[in-house]
């Protein structure tokens, strides 16, 4: 239940619910900015999902055997998955998933920088796997405990299944790497475009974050954007060294003090420009969604007028 109304025993409860850290349902009373912060990121998780289908889509026709061909194929429709599974967690919000997807074509609702990068060799795909999997893991994984019922046992699904996606992306590169001299420089030339772009996922510097504080007051974020930027620093060195690739940043070093990894200025100044629509691939990605929607709408309209003409022949047994 929602209301604008917080009538002082709703609140103690919720209070109570987050300082215990239970779970809310959608049927509790919730404060309006509470619901409201919950379905922006929910809906900006769910299009990242969908959006995140087409850099690697792109290479479905081109996967090198019909095994990686089949692989592939699995994960896209596996990230499909995702995003329905998070579009149904914000309608228990009250958010439509067509108001959503409208919000998104009309960029009033963001999606993650990540997907506004080009794909440009095979290579991209198991790094994405690696690399852009690795980093939404380390950020969802703390997100199964969120206070939002349908919103942690979403995540729970989805994390199981970037678990893998992110082993098959280091199978991947694994298998290219004991290849030949052009395929290692494939993985590295890849890993070279991706690091930095993925380590943006998490956001800005928590001095420039303004929802965080809010949000882990929540309960709907456990952890700071730098907090969880610094676990997959320290987690993916050991795993370029086994691969043999390195990340271009000469500032990459061990802190003994800090008994994790140092590393570079990350450019924030592109992450905002990609954030607000300026990326490589912004205008693409959005195109090609609004296109898959259009081109959708015939099925909508039919499966309205179904409903629509189900209920007349209802109404009129009805009277008759
Ligand atoms: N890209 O106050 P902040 C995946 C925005 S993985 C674009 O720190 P918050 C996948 C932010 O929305 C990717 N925008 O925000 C993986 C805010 O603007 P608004 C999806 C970003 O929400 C593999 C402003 O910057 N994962 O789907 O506390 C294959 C200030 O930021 C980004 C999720 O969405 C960004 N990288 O923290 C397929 C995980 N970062 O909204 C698919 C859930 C920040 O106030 N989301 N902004 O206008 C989260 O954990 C949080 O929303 C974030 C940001 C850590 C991303």
């Amino acid at each position: 239940m929602t209301s604008t109304v917080a009538e002082p025993e709703f609140v103690a409860q919720f209070e109570a619910a987050i300082a215990a850290k239970d779970r809310v349902e959608p049927r509790d009373w919730m404060p309006e900015a509470y619901r409201k912060t919950l379905i922006r990121q929910v809906a900006q998780h769910a299009h990242s999902e969908i959006i995140g289908m087409q850099p690697e889509g792109n290479w479905i026709g081109r996967a090198p055997s019909l095994r990686r061909k089949a692989i592939l194929l699995a994960k896209v429709q596996d990230e499909a998955g995702h995003g329905l599974y998070l579009y149904s967690a914000a309608e228990t919000l009250g958010a439509s998933r067509q108001h959503l997807t409208d919000q998104l074509i009309a960029g009033a609702q963001k999606y993650s920088s990540i997907f506004n990068y080009p794909t440009l060799s095979y290579a991209d795909v198991g790094v994405i796997g690696w690399l852009v999997d690795g980093a939404a893991i380390c950020n969802q994984v703390p997100l199964c405990r969120t206070s939002f019922g349908p919103y942690g046992r979403a995540m729970i699904r989805i994390c199981k299944e970037e678990s893998f996606h992110q082993r098959q992306g280091f199978e991947l590169l694994m298998t290219m790497m004991r290849g030949t001299d052009e395929q290692r420089a494939m993985v590295q030339e890849s890993v070279n475009r991706f690091w930095w772009p993925a380590l943006m996922m998490f956001g800005p510097p928590d001095e420039d974050s303004t929802n965080t504080e809010q949000s882990m007051a929540w309960g709907i974020k456990t952890h700071t954007n730098d907090e969880l930027r610094q676990r997959f620093v320290d987690m993916s060195i050991p795993q370029a060294k086994i691969l043999g690739v390195t990340f271009p940043d000469p500032d990459l070093r061990w802190n003994e003090e800090r008994q994790s990894h140092d590393f570079g200025e990350i450019d924030w100044d592109e992450f905002w420009a990609v954030v607000k629509g300026d990326g490589p691939c912004n205008a693409q990605r959005l195109a090609h969604r609004r296109k898959a929607r259009d081109d959708g709408n015939w099925v909508r309209d039919a499966a309205r007028a179904f409903a629509a003409k189900q209920q007349q022949e209802q109404e009129q047994e009805a009277t008759a």
